[in-house]
């Protein structure tokens, strides 16, 4: 009945709308109705006589459990978790931290071509724990920490890093371009926001399917920048896809501090903008991160609707070894930041206020940690590279002549000059 009277109503506005409703005939409901906008474009806007353009619209607050030191602000959102969960966690908040220090150095060392980290952001490893492991997971290449929760193990990350024979990629990625399907989690690919629409797309496809599953996106606020996120997210929204955008911004995008990267309210703003449910957390407190996750995938699961969570947070290291920051940003601002906000140190106040946790026994397991990612990497580094004949796999399914041609001359050059392309450093088959 409402919709026929909008229809007729939305008829009477666009023939004239300068005429009010009773010189069209109109009854007095139609009336009511005419306040608000009724072209097919924008349903719910209200008529204004102020000629004014709209700019100054609140901040979106930012969701915070716990203070910086580890203090929970509102007993009403205590974490709901396990002793055993929230250590585990941690852990692996520690053990994320004591692998990046290694192959930063590995790096440095020579012995792996390229390494990033994620200092400063370890808290992203509670989005991972609110999802179900059938989740399908889209990474920017910042993401080792879901990795990590998902259960891939120091050997695989070592493999993928040395790109040797055990490598998952067969060699054919750089360092951290990690994939494993066994966990749900889609390979890295270079190109910023490619896998924005490519999350939405398998989120459309789980609709279809109804198995009550989702994906998470992750992306950093610098690769927001790019045509495939509007694109991603507007067909998410439009198509009701149950998707999970999670924004890390983290301040830089290389050398592109995020103050100049946008001039609106962060990247939530523009979630509103696409008729997406948002929340914008402090990125640096674990269980907001888990509590608004959780929440997200409620929404997308139940609703089949994309929600956007933009988290705040600080990239303390250089961008990649490739970078030094130092050239674009005061040290004293990374002293500051690493001092006065560390996820992991807020999430050890926090174990520590429970009783869950003694002091000290973060140098135990770091001092474990750091010595398992030394065996997983010593051995990884002893492995042979994958076989040549990778180079021409998995692309086709069959391989086209021209790769097969190349194949043969490859095969050729490698068996005429065994030691110029130091074969025994490749596996066999
Ligand atoms: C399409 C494209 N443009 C540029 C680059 C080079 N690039 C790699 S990472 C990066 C910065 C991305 O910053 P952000 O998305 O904020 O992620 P963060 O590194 O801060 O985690 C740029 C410009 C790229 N890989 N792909
Ligand atoms: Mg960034």
């Amino acid at each position: 009945m409402l919709s026929k009277l909008a229809t007729r109503c939305m008829r009477g506005t666009l023939m004239n709308h300068r005429l009010d409703g009773s010189k069209m005939g109109l009854s007095t409901s139609c009336q009511l109705l005419r306040k608000k906008v009724m072209f097919p474009g924008a349903l719910n806007s209200e008529y204004t006589h102020n000629l004014q353009f709209v700019s100054n619209v609140q901040s979106i607050p930012t969701y915070q459990v716990m203070d910086t030191d580890g203090k929970v602000l509102d007993t009403a959102h205590e974490p709901q978790v396990s002793k055993e969960d929230a250590r585990k966690l941690y852990k692996n908040m520690l053990t994320l931290n004591a692998m990046d220090q290694v192959l930063y150095e590995a790096q440095r060392q020579g012995r792996i071509s390229f390494y990033m980290t994620s200092f400063g952001e370890e808290a992203l490893i509670g989005s991972a724990a609110a999802l179900d492991p059938k989740d399908m997971v889209f990474g920017q290449y910042r993401e080792a920490g879901v990795l990590l929760q998902r259960g891939f193990t120091l050997t695989q990350f070592m493999n993928q890093c040395y790109s040797n024979e055990r490598d998952l990629g067969k060699g054919r990625q750089m360092p951290i371009h990690y994939g494993t399907k066994e966990l749900n989690f889609q390979t890295i690919s270079s190109p910023l926001a490619t896998q924005i629409p490519q999350a939405t797309g398998a989120a459309y496809a789980m609709r279809r399917e109804g198995n009550r599953l989702c994906t998470i996106c992750y992306f950093g606020e610098g690769a927001a920048s790019e045509g495939d996120f509007h694109a991603g997210l507007n067909m998410a929204a439009t198509l009701g896809c149950p998707v999970i955008f999670y924004c890390r911004n983290n301040g830089y995008a290389i050398s592109t501090p995020s103050i100049e990267q946008y001039r609106g309210d962060g990247i939530a703003s523009r979630g509103l903008g696409y008729g997406i449910d948002t929340i914008r957390v402090d990125g640096n407190d674990i269980w907001a991160i888990y509590a608004a996750t959780k929440a997200a995938r409620a929404i997308a699961v139940e609703q089949n609707k994309p929600v956007l969570i933009e988290a705040m947070t600080y990239r303390v290291s250089h961008h990649s070894t490739s970078d030094d920051s130092s050239a674009y940003r005061p040290k004293k601002e990374v002293e500051d930041w690493s001092k006065r906000d560390n996820p992991i140190s807020r999430m050890r106040a926090w174990l520590e206020n429970k009783g869950w946790w003694t002091r000290g026994e973060d140098v135990e397991i770091s001092k474990s940690a750091k010595a398992e990612v030394l065996a997983a990497f010593a051995a990884a580094e002893k492995l042979k590279k994958p076989a040549i004949r990778h180079l021409f796999e998995d692309v086709y399914d069959e391989i086209p002549l021209s790769l097969q041609r190349e194949r043969a001359e490859i095969e050729e050059l490698v068996q005429k000059y065994p030691d110029y392309y130091q074969v025994n450093d490749f596996a066999k088959q």
